[in-house]
């Protein structure tokens, strides 16, 4: 059976946004949709956080969810963190909309996101590309602006 889950993410500034995730069964890819807005236009780091803890703000949520012990990349990589969703892009009025399909991420079994955390980031993902130690843990994307738990829906 199909199932739905929703993020709603707040932050300290004025950036927030929706999320919707949908999908069909544990052998599809999840779909994401939705908006974020308060953005500076550009491209913005955006993953599952490991941990669906807000208690201080977005740092409690923890490092990009990495239940396979891997390095940072991008979407389409194979080496990745299951959180590694790559950037959404703001237009020039700061609104990024959200159409995201990712085999890895899933809403079923073990390795659920239901409960973790979204993030979006102040800068851009380098995906492990950067060349710095750093690029490969969190992809260089700097504060986090806005975060939420991921949570069921019907
Ligand atoms: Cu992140
Ligand atoms: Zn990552």
């Amino acid at each position: 059976m199909a199932k739905k889950a929703v993020c709603v993410l707040k932050g300290t500034g004025e950036v927030n946004g929706t999320v919707n995730f949908e999908q069909e069964d544990d052998k599809s890819s999840v779909k994401l949709s939705g908006k974020i807005t308060g953005l500076t236009p550009g491209k913005h780091g955006f993953h599952v956080h490991a941990f669906g803890d807000n208690t201080n703000g977005c740092t409690s949520a923890g490092p990009h969810y990495n239940p396979h012990n891997q390095t940072h990349g991008g979407p389409t990589d194979s080496v990745r963190h299951v959180g590694d969703l790559g950037n959404v892009i703001a237009d020039k009025d700061g609104v990024a909309d959200i159409d995201i399909v990712d085999k890895m991420v899933t809403l079923f079994g073990e390795y659920s996101v239901i409960g973790r955390t979204m993030v979006i980031h102040e800068k851009e993902d380098d995906l492990g590309k950067g060349g710095n130690e750093e690029s490969l843990k969190t992809g260089n994307a700097g504060g986090r602006l806005a975060c939420g738990v991921i949570g069921i829906t019907q």
